[in-house]
């Protein structure tokens, strides 16, 4: 019964409080599909590399493979907000499992916002099924945070552009169906790349060895090899040259989502640990009695709900195009993702040598977020971010 529901949470840390009731039947709809689907494997996925492909199209049959596409050719036509809500209660169910859903959604919205009527037409409605999953290729093994500088070319042929570089650390990478690359069209720098679609089959398109991860374990990560890769210039999503942009606007709502995943598992690692110190009693007393233990609960409830107030600020900040929802973004992942970690090392450190087995899922959420302070830009280039935006005046 780990976490089964929010049953006495009528407390500050209600994810529920403030919502709509739109809002709150998303998120209830989204935990329940956590508990019964999700939550029962995370343990098997992560100890067996399993990616649960099929679980996720039932998630998708829920609406959560293209939560914000437009609902014309199969997006759900939710808010940046309404998001956020799903993947922080999916990730209660299995955090690694939920951010590849996340970063497949990135996709698919970048593909309904930028492509061809035509592409749009062809790949929304297969994605937000999740018939056909979909990889992000922005880091290479010579440009991770200075993204800008990425070498992988594609050269004009004729009607073709000819791709030939790698990336690396793609998520869903060798198991999923299309590739968004980010190459370089053009001149040094940002504004020489364009975002290139390429379909898993084209020849020339190969993947490395499957990466052992410490987390993230639902999901193959794997480099991304480009040789002599050919596919027809109608593959460009939005123009030649705006691939940085578009990879960086798909990026502003990753980071939020991200840090949603991150505070499903605090969520889910408080509610454990309450439950825990509840019940286990040492020195005559339940460790709940110990102030100390009940000075920790209170700082993680704390943290919890500020992360919540800063991802959902920043995820309705975005929503309305605010002239600051850059900065609010890589704010909200900066604070979440590392208050979060703090949270479910707490929840870690409150069960004693339990927290430490395999039996208990709270190293696994451990495990699982503590790459978000690393990927979909670290928590370095969130402050390089945030501090750009403060100083220039
Ligand atoms: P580096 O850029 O080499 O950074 C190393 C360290 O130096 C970091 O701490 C960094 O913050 C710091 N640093 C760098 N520059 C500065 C500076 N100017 N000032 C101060 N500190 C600095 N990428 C994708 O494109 N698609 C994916 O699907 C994807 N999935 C991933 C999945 C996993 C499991 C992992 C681990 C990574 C994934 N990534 C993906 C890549 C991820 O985005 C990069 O790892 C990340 O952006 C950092 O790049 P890097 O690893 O090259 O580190
Ligand atoms: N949203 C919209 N536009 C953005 C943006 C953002 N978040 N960040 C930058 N831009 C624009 C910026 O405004 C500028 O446009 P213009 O020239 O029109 O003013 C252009 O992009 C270039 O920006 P900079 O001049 O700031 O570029 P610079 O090369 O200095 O670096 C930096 C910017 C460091 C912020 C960027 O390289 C970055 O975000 N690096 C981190 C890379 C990253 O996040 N990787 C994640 C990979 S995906 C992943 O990990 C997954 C798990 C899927």
């Amino acid at each position: 019964i780990l976490g089964i529901c929010h049953r006495n949470l009528v407390t500050s840390v209600d994810p529920s409080s403030g919502l709509s009731e739109e809002q709150q039947q998303i998120y209830k709809t989204a935990l329940n599909f956590a508990h019964q689907e999700m939550r029962p494997h995370m343990a098997e996925w992560d100890e067996h590399e399993i990616f649960p492909v099929d679980t996720m199209k039932k998630a998708a049959a829920l609406g959560f493979g293209a939560i914000y596409a437009r609902d014309d050719f199969g997006g759900t036509g939710l808010s940046r907000l309404d998001a956020s809500i799903v993947f922080e209660a999916l990730s209660q169910g299995c955090v690694s499992t939920t951010a590849y859903i996340s970063i497949h959604n990135m996709c698919a919205w970048m593909i309904d916002t930028f492509s061809t009527e035509d592409l749009r037409k062809h790949w929304v409605p297969q994605l937000a099924s999740m018939e056909k999953l979909a990889s992000y290729c922005l880091t290479e093994p010579g440009a991770g945070s200075d993204a800008g500088s990425l070498s992988t070319t594609a050269k004009k042929s004729g009607g073709d552009l000819i791709l030939n570089g790698s990336k690396a650390f793609i998520s869903g990478g060798g198991d999923t169906d299309v590739y968004l690359i980010m190459c370089r069209t053009g001149e040094p720098g940002p504004k020489g790349i364009s975002c290139v679609l390429v379909e898993k089959g084209t020849p020339g398109l190969s993947f490395g060895k499957k990466e052992k991860k410490i987390g993230w374990n639902s999901q193959p990560t794997r480099a991304v090899i480009l040789e002599d890769c050919r596919v027809p210039v109608s593959n460009v999503i939005g123009k030649e040259g705006q691939g940085f942009s578009i990879a960086m606007k798909g990026l502003n709502g990753g980071r939020i989502n991200i840090a949603s995943c991150s505070l499903g598992a605090a969520q889910a690692s408080l509610e454990i640990s309450k439950d825990h110190l509840q019940v286990r009693k040492q020195f005559g007393k339940p460790l709940a009695d110990f102030q100390h233990t009940q000075f920790q609960i209170a700082k993680m409830a704390t943290k919890l709900v500020a992360s919540r107030m800063m991802i959902r600020n920043a995820a309705t900040a975005l929503e309305k195009g605010h002239p600051n929802h850059v900065t609010l973004c890589s704010m909200a992942k900066l604070y979440a993702t590392e208050a979060c970690f703090e949270i479910v090392n707490t929840a870690l450190q409150l069960h004693g040598g339990y927290g430490y087995l395999k039996d208990y899922p709270i190293q696994q959420y451990l495990r699982d977020i503590r790459v978000h302070l690393i990927l979909e830009g670290t928590n370095e280039v969130m402050q390089m971010v945030i501090a750009k935006d403060i100083l220039k005046f």
